[in-house]
């Protein structure tokens, strides 16, 4: 079999990357270890950026996500007993749209189908051969048959535990990772919100976090532990933990509710440098990890993606490899500035055992200067919506 471009992954990441390039005319093949279900499963992102509000949008993949989606012109910092807004739309002049990421890449994959797109589920062994020359290649096995796909280039958009990634891990990769004391344990539960924006909550106890999917659906987290199993924690516990985190007028406010999905995700700063090795390029969270404080992983993986498809049409459109030689420097000056972000914001928000009390008066303090100064609360409403591709 041969296509121009073998995408490998079928996260938001390979169907964005997919989609532009079937819609430019650029033939591809997205190849993924596990079937549509089990992606949809992972319940993960909430929060889009206006780019990639405008990436979905352009691909024609859009329209639930403007019936079904929230806009947000702003969210709560909670902290010492109280709360104040970012006010990220009269700040900034741009909101953001909470929509959850299975839905997002369930418009993405059947958007795929309906033009015609090739996706290859329950692919095992997917290995990128030969990308340091010109004439790439990919092998799976399927049903005890290992197939052959050559192509021009191969996008690794298979996330953090990929194969694109182990590929190139022996040819100068160069990695930058700091690994959290704690995780987060969220909980999906089809309960109304309890505000109508996202509420951030720094307390003594831990991070909190109240956001959603839709008006009868919510998303809550806790920082817990890394020690913490998810069964260690019933539902009840669970909701207990939020309310002591939380002002007293949002816990009494809070509608609890059984959870359809609780799992607790490790928290970690990771970047691989360079991004690009010969005609494979590392997209998304095969490149890069952020803690989902600043909600920064998907979005990180559209401005990729926007980089990487603008490199490829180049090639294809202009016989100029200007775009693709220029990929790993231009997504990776975003990248670190939405790692710095991530990072300061979870280093504001969390409680860290070893800082002790004054830890925590520190970041009051700087939380109370934060809700008191404009030109901080632009910052940081500036870095929430996106810095610009
Ligand atoms: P993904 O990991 O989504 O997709 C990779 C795809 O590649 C998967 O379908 C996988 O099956 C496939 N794959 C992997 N290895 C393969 C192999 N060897 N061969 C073939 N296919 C392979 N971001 C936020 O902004 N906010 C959040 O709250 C948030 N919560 C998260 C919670 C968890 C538990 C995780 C893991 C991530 C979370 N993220 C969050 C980040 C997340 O949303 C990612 O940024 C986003 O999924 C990135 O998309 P992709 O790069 O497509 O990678
Ligand atoms: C979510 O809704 O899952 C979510 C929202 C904002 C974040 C992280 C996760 O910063």
């Amino acid at each position: 079999m041969r296509t121009q471009v073998v995408i490998i992954g079928s996260g938001p990441s390979g169907l964005l990357l997919g989609q532009l390039l079937t819609d430019a005319g650029i033939d591809n093949l997205i190849i993924d270890r596990v079937d549509r279900d089990y992606i949809l499963g992972r319940i993960r992102a909430g929060v889009l950026e206006a780019g990639m509000v405008g990436l979905l949008d352009r691909v024609g993949a859009g329209k639930r996500m403007h019936e079904q989606g929230l806009v947000h012109d702003g969210f709560d910092l909670s902290f010492s007993g109280r709360r104040h807004r970012i006010h990220l739309k009269a700040l900034t002049g741009t909101s953001v749209m909470v929509y959850g990421q299975t839905e997002l890449t369930r418009d993405l994959m059947d958007h795929r189908v309906e033009t015609g797109g090739r996706t290859i589920y329950n692919a095992q062994n997917v290995t990128p051969h030969d990308f340091d020359g010109s004439n790439p290649y990919v092998t799976y096995e399927r049903d005890g048959v290992t197939h052959r796909v050559d192509c021009d280039y191969i996008a690794g958009c298979d996330g953090y535990h990929g194969a694109s990634r182990a590929a190139v891990a022996d040819k100068g990769l160069q990695t930058y990772e700091k690994v959290y004391p704690f995780g987060w344990l969220g909980i999906l539960s089809d309960v109304p919100p309890v505000h109508h924006e996202l509420i951030y909550a720094n307390h003594a106890r831990g991070f909190a976090l109240c956001s959603q999917r839709s008006p009868t659906r919510s998303r809550y987290y806790v920082q817990v532990p890394l020690s913490d199993k998810v069964e260690q924690w019933s539902d009840d516990a669970f909701w207990d933990e939020l309310r002591r985190r939380l002002p007293d007028d949002v816990a009494q406010a809070m509608v609890t509710g059984p959870s359809i999905e609780k799992s607790i995700a490790p928290l970690r700063s990771f970047v691989a440098e360079p991004l690009r090795f010969g005609r494979l390029f590392l997209v998304g969270d095969a490149g890069h990890i952020v803690p989902p404080t600043g909600a920064k992983g998907l979005n990180l993986a559209a401005s990729d993606v926007f980089y990487l498809f603008e490199g490829l049409r180049e090639c294809y459109a202009d016989k100029s490899d200007a775009g693709i030689d220029a990929y790993s420097a231009r997504a990776l000056a975003r990248i670190w500035k939405a790692e710095r972000f991530s990072w300061s914001m979870t280093m504001l928000m969390h409680r860290f055992p070893d800082e002790g009390e004054f830890g925590q008066k520190i970041q009051e303090a700087e939380l109370a200067y934060l809700s008191s100064s404009e030109a901080a609360q632009r910052s940081m409403a500036e870095n929430y919506i996106g810095l610009p591709y």
